[in-house]
């Protein structure tokens, strides 16, 4: 890449890990973000202070807009935020951090979107991809940007990357060798504002597929299924209820794989350690994926039966007080926590609530089922979630101010036999720096009652 001038919007990991990137490679920086609270010297210090990395904090100016040749964006960033407007003027054009790691990288790509599954999905093809080469990084949405490791890879190597739609919108050349969109229920509806512009945005992850190349697609979601008749790659659906024709599927209580005439058993579900109706499709996802980055049917054996849940999906914490605790801070959008609550077998005390992405959660109040003894409910959409609780008859509903008040009420008042469960339907921002962090304040406070 011969580019001198890079504008990188945006100081969290990605930002900082795009700077540090095109430094190496020579590029002058200016590493923008438009909250002039962020800490300069940290920032500074993180990027190596370099004299050609010049932070700009608050609005970009019209000199760096004159010298600058490219944006990088970061996820977070909507991409029609007033100051793109200035960029676009200039005919600068805008990539994410994924397009820019993939101009670095080398070897082949397995790139997977989807509404719910991902991180999880993402993990198993990694830890498969890792047990039959050791060249493989796990990369993205997920936690490490791909920025932060697309310079280790070789021709041998394997990338596998969670992509989120925000990656996607700006992702211009990127070209996974295998994709796959694992299912579509609306999410993110304020930055893509309909489901189709958010469905449009998920499948692009395929645009420059070729017939080379394979899509991995839900064929009991609707949406993705549709999806096989709008690309070139091949597609290889994945089904829990049919057997979709050269496809990966149950069938006896047993996943199996067709590839032509050749059908072959990977695994039985009883050998699985993950559990649930949706882990199954994210296995059945990983089997497909993982058979076409040519990954031998019995190491995708071996390594899926082996797999454990990931933190904060329905992550069992604690028993304390004959109370079980379960973190699935992961549940970001009311389809997530859907899968939450359906996990549940006791009464339990429901956390929810956080930041509001335009989401209904009449779906997921539905999906209750006479499970949930009380709803506590914390941040900006708490009395949205309310009212739409009372509308559908369910009044047992807590507000409390915070996630550490919300935990202290759920020990006080959670019988022996009952479970708390942590499951908000909603992204954490605005209390929390992302949904991990959320996850590990809930544990923590858990696990404060322990003595
Ligand atoms: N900022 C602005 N203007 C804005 C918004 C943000 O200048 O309008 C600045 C903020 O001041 C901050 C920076 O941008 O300095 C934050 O950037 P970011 O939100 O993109 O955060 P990163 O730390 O770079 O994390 C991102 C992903 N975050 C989002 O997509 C919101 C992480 O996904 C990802 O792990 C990381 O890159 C590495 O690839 C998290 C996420 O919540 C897990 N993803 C969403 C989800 O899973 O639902 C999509």
């Amino acid at each position: 890449m011969d580019i001198k001038n890079v504008i990188v919007a945006g100081t969290g990991k990605s930002g900082i890990s795009a700077a540090k990137l095109l430094l190496k490679h020579g590029a002058n920086v200016y590493l923008f973000d438009e909250n002039e609270t962020r800490n300069k010297d940290e920032i500074m210090a993180q990027t190596g202070n370099l004299p050609c990395c010049r932070l700009v904090l608050g609005k970009l100016t019209d000199e760096v807009l004159d010298a600058a040749e490219l944006m990088v964006i970061s996820p977070g960033i909507p991409v029609d935020s007033p100051f793109t407007e200035a960029v676009r003027a200039k005919n600068i054009p805008i990539w994410s951090e994924i397009e820019l790691a993939y101009n670095y990288g080398k070897g082949r790509i397995a790139a997977i979107t989807g509404t719910n599954g991902k991180t999880t999905t993402t993990s198993l093809v990694g830890e498969i991809m890792k047990a039959y080469n050791p060249k493989t990084i796990v990369v993205g949405n997920i936690g490490i940007p791909y920025t932060e490791l697309c310079d280790t890879t070789d021709e041998d190597s394997v990338t596998v990357a969670e992509i989120s739609s925000f990656q996607l919108e700006t992702a211009i050349g990127f070209h996974p060798d295998v994709s796959a969109v694992l299912n579509l229920t609306p999410d993110h509806l304020n930055r893509h504002y309909t489901f189709e512009n958010y469905g449009n945005v998920k499948l692009s992850i395929s645009k420059n597929q070729t017939e080379n190349d394979v899509i991995v697609l839900n064929y009991d979601d609707r949406h993705t299924r549709s999806m096989g008749e709008k690309v070139k790659a091949k597609v290889v659906y994945f089904s829990r209820l049919e057997k979709p024709a050269g496809g990966v599927y149950v069938e006896n209580n047993s996943i199996y794989i067709e590839d032509g005439d050749d059908k072959r058993k990977v695994l039985e579900l009883a050998e699985l350690k993950l559990l649930g109706a949706h882990n199954v499709e994210n296995v059945l996802a990983a089997v497909g994926i993982t058979y076409y980055m040519k990954v031998p049917v019995q190491v995708i054996h071996d390594v899926s039966v082996s797999f454990q849940a990931v933190e904060h999906r329905i992550e069992y914490v604690e028993t304390i007080n004959g109370v079980s605790y379960y973190n699935d801070s992961k549940g970001t959008n009311p389809d997530a926590a859907i899968k939450g609550i359906q996990a549940m077998v006791a009464d339990t005390y429901l956390i929810g609530g956080g930041y509001d992405k335009n989401s209904e959660y009449d779906e997921w109040i539905e999906a209750f089922d006479g499970k949930v003894k009380a709803l506590v409910l914390i941040g900006q959409t708490a009395e949205k979630i309310a009212a739409c609780a009372r509308k559908h008859g369910f009044t047992d509903i807590i507000f409390k101010d915070d996630l550490k008040t919300a935990v202290e009420y759920c020990h006080d008042h959670a019988a022996p036999g009952e479970a708390v469960l942590l499951s908000p339907a909603c992204a954490s921002w605005g209390m929390f720096d992302n949904y991990e962090q959320r996850g590990r304040m809930f544990k923590e406070y858990v696990r404060s009652y322990k003595e």
